[in-house]
């Protein structure tokens, strides 16, 4: 017993590694010319206005979230904020446009959201009170935080029927909060106006017509405000879901360079109820439909507004809330990342996910602060992947995703890798389709790979000798096989707070570039090439 015993086990395993296929993948990286460029603050997230009394089915995980009560002395808060150095935060929501600002003339009490029979989404008027709004800048401040604000864009219209508001917005207390923000010295990078009253509304929905007219009537007082302060902040609009005929009209109305960014909502995956949801998140082809709304709104600005770029504004994948056990789970990475990467190909400036925290799609959990998957995720794209979106190239599984960036802040080139097959293991050589293309040209048919091209690298750039050579990698996977796990791995190694509630440092495994890379089924990774000859990256 005691000698067969342990030669069963290896049987067994064997048996178990069989039971994977592994598959050669080749992928080529263009790195001559990028194809397109995000901007310095891509990765965001959002705060939301919610109060605790948002629920849906029976759930109501908001909590304490909204920006209104959220705990910004948090220590989990800050930490989670500052790992970015830079985190772009949107303020903004559905509440947004029945918020009032407490400035000093308002000239009725200050209250909060109530829930309200009638009232839109069910809830009153709430009001942002100035000593709030005072608290949250000096938490943004210590936080680094690049901050897009919502501004109330119903004000002073009127519900017609149905969904419909019709009448001029009465810009008189959003000027007052402006003006307020600007004369204490606060850093709005963006001020957005309304949330999802563009198409057929959610809410509410206002004419493109009347929407343009507004939107030149706040340019003109952002201009006023910030040209006594010498400050200057963007204008996005309409933070809604892309509809095109609607877009179209806001860029004509508007007029040329009005709106910077044409912002769009992105609820791909449909109700948290569901359940179908986890087979979506992994299907191809599914994932791959979404990609029709970016280029359309990509060729909307190119033909009707190409002074303005594209936004994500927000984007939660699953809508109310966010899906229980999904959203806040492992498998919530596969969507989001290929959403990051598929955005960044389409011209996409900034990607703000719904949320920073609150609701079930919070990167942080809305109980207790600790980071969700994703938000280490969100942290990876932001750390390793650079502006610059470069093209690649590959054949075989649509099962597998990849994205190439130049690489964040230094030389060489990011890749993106999701792995969304449950079967299949790739194994993948990248290719510099500077070798492929001069490989071709001389019908050499012994192959130039990935090596091939940096030895060409290195003795450009001048370093080390390329047996040396070595690459980043990152390797995202769950704890024993549970798609829905609260816990992700780097590198085999669970990702927690240290001890003192700090982000626990993200370390790559080191393996020299010669050799493949290996991709394991139902797993992501950012690979990492340093010495990668892009010219597009110099
Ligand atoms: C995959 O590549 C390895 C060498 O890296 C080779 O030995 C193997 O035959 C290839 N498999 C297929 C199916 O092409
Ligand atoms: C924080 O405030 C100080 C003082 O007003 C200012 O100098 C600094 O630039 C601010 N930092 C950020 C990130 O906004
Ligand atoms: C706009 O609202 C303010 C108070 O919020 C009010 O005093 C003013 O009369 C309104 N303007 C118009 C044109 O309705
Ligand atoms: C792999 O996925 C397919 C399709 O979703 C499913 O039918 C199959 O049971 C899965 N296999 C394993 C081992 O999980
Ligand atoms: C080639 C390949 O990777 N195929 C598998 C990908 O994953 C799906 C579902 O996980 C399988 O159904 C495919 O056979």
């Amino acid at each position: 017993m005691g000698f067969w015993l342990p030669l069963l086990l290896i049987l067994a395993s064997g048996y178990g590694i069989q039971a994977q296929v592994s598959t050669n993948v080749s992928i080529i990286v263009k790195g001559t010319a990028a194809v397109a460029e995000t901007n310095d603050h891509f990765v965001c997230a959002t705060i939301d206005w919610w109060p605790p009394e948002k629920c849906n089915y029976n759930q109501c995980p908001w909590g304490q979230s909204s920006i209104l009560n959220l705990d910004i002395n948090h220590p989990f808060l800050a930490e989670a904020i500052q790992a970015f150095n830079t985190l772009r935060i949107r303020v903004g929501g559905s509440l947004q446009d029945q918020v009032v600002y407490g400035v000093r003339d308002l000239g009725s009490q200050c209250l909060p959201f109530k829930k309200m029979v009638g009232g839109l989404f069910g809830f009153s008027k709430g009001c942002l009170s100035m000593d709030r709004w005072d608290e949250i800048n000096a938490f943004f401040n210590k936080t680094g935080a690049i901050v897009t604000f919502g501004i109330n864009a119903l004000s002073g219209r009127h519900h017609v029927r149905n969904h419909i508001w019709a009448g001029d917005w009465n810009s008189s207390n959003a000027r007052d909060f402006v003006e307020y923000t600007i004369s204490k010295g606060y850093k709005v990078d963006s001020w957005e106006f309304g949330n999802e009253l563009s198409g057929r509304g959610i809410g509410a929905r206002v004419e493109a017509e009347q929407y343009g007219k507004d939107l030149v009537h706040f340019k003109a007082i952002l201009d006023e405000l910030s040209e006594k302060s010498q400050t200057r902040s963007l204008l996005l609009a309409p933070g809604g879901f892309f509809d095109k005929q609607w877009y179209s009209k806001l860029l004509r109305i508007s007029g040329s360079g009005v709106v910077n960014a044409m912002t769009h909502h992105i609820y791909n995956l449909g109700p948290g109820t569901d359940p179908h949801l986890t087979r979506k998140i992994l299907d191809p082809q599914y994932l791959n439909r979404i990609s029709d709304t970016y280029k359309d709104l990509e060729h909307t600005i190119e033909s009707q507004g190409p002074w303005a770029s594209a936004w994500v504004g927000e984007a939660g994948g699953v809508p109310n809330n966010g899906g229980h056990l999904v959203s806040n789970t492992f498998i919530n990475s596969f969507w989001y990342l290929d959403q990051l990467g598929m955005a960044s190909k389409y011209k996409t400036k900034a990607y703000c996910r719904q949320t920073l925290i609150g609701g079930h799609y919070g990167l942080l959990d809305s109980d207790t602060f600790i980071p969700n998957p994703d938000y280490y995720s969100a942290l990876l794209f932001h750390r390793l992947m650079g502006k610059k979106v470069l093209s690649v190239d590959f054949n075989g599984s649509p099962h597998l995703r990849a994205y190439a960036h130049c690489r964040k802040q230094k030389e060489g080139v990011a890749l993106l890798l999701i792995n969304l097959s449950n079967n299949t293991e790739f194994k993948i050589t990248v290719k510099n389709e500077i070798n492929v293309n001069l490989n071709a040209g001389v019908h050499n048919d012994k192959g130039y790979s990935f090596t091939d091209g940096l030895k060409w690298a290195v003795s450009w750039i001048g370093t080390a000798s390329d047996g040396a050579q070595k690459r980043e990698e990152y390797h995202l996977t769950t704890e024993s096989g549970n798609l829905q796990s609260k816990t992700m791995l780097l590198n085999g190694t669970p990702l927690e707070l240290t001890e003192n509630g700090g982000i626990p440092p993200l370390t790559p495994s080191l393996v020299p570039v010669s050799s493949p890379i290996f991709i394991a089924p139902l797993s992501i990774a950012f690979i990492v090439l340093p010495n990668f000859e892009a010219q597009a990256c110099v």
